[in-house]
């Protein structure tokens, strides 16, 4: 459907996903997804020409739905012409005219049955479900519970994501119904990867029970690493403090972890598999080694059978 070579696609992550990372990814073979995240559309329309430049292979782009500017962004990606368009945080029923007339295949990141069914009507070609295993924003199910009851609920592919960082979480979710996945715990560690140094430190050090959620007050939930800001934000987010406080405590903590590798204020976004992820390597590695895992697991998977 998408000419690429390996079902796997790289997660739009904000501040983090950009033309660099997403041409590496697609050019090693899968797809590479730039994040709009809360920026300004001049500056996504800018990282797309960048991925231009640098892959003549599809790539995508994600629309964070809560973003400011995500009417501005949807607009330009409609002038555009992207391949791939996916959606997160956020139900992108509204848009789906605009792109689905420019010739994008629209891929929305989905987090319930409901929101599934939805994309699927209004002409989604795949759904990806994320699990609330992933970094950033989470939804309630986990992936396993979440692909199953997502393929059963409508007749387009689906990509599963969250927790997924190795051949064995893709080899798994395969089963499970999916038809490929979605990561991006797994390609901070790429060298194309362009966060600060500390950030991919943290990731190669994290264990397993290195990440925490913040944010359910407010109804945005947020995976990251327990870091000194997450952790005073845990501590004040269930006290007396106002919403306005509180939101204001979020506002650039992302920028400052991604470029800054502030470890006092940073927010380090992550998922719940970082602790798998043990080396830095490029792109099409990640993409090859984890495809290479993934068949030696299926092929070997008949010694369960009779
Ligand atoms: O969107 C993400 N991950 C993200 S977005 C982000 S930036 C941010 N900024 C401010 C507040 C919160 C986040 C960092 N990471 N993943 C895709 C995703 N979508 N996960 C869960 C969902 C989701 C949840 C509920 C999608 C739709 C939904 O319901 C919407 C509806 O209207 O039904």
């Amino acid at each position: 459907m998408l000419g690429i070579e390996y079902p796997i696609f790289q997660g739009g992550m904000a501040w983090i996903s950009d033309g660099i990372l997403a041409s590496a990814v697609s050019e090693g073979g899968g797809l590479g997804i730039i994040a709009a995240g809360n920026a300004p559309a001049d500056y996504v329309r800018n990282q797309i020409h960048i991925a231009k430049s640098r892959t003549s292979r599809p790539f995508g782009v994600n629309v964070m739905l809560l973003s400011p500017y995500a009417d501005d962004v949807a607009a330009m990606l409609a002038e555009e012409m992207v391949p791939v368009i996916t959606t997160g945080a956020g139900n992108p029923s509204k848009y789906m005219e605009a792109w689905l007339n420019a010739g994008s295949k629209v891929i929305p990141v989905v987090a319930s049955t409901a929101l599934a069914k939805m994309a699927a009507r209004v002409g989604a070609s795949a759904v990806i479900a994320e699990g609330t295993e992933s970094g950033g924003h989470i939804g309630e199910l986990t992936t396993m519970v979440l692909i199953p009851q997502i393929c059963d609920a409508v007749n387009i592919p689906v990509l599963a994501a969250g927790g997924i960082g190795d051949g064995r979480g893709m080899a798994a979710s395969l089963m499970l119904g999916a038809c490929g996945v979605q990561m991006g715990t797994r390609f901070l560690a790429a060298e194309e990867c362009g966060i600060h140094p500390l950030y991919k430190e943290k990731i190669l050090k994290a264990t397993d029970l290195c990440t925490a959620v913040t944010g359910r007050r407010l109804g945005h939930p947020v995976r990251g690493l327990r870091t000194p800001f997450a952790r005073r934000y845990a501590k004040v987010e269930y006290t007396d403090i106002s919403d306005e406080e509180l939101e204001a405590m979020g506002v650039g903590a992302l920028r400052l972890a991604v470029k800054e590798g502030d470890l006092e204020n940073g927010s380090f976004l992550s998922g719940q598999i970082a602790a798998i992820v043990s080396k830095i390597q490029p792109a099409a590695e990640i993409l090859r080694e984890i495809t290479a895992e993934a068949e030696e697991i299926l092929k070997g998977a008949d010694k369960w059978v009779r």
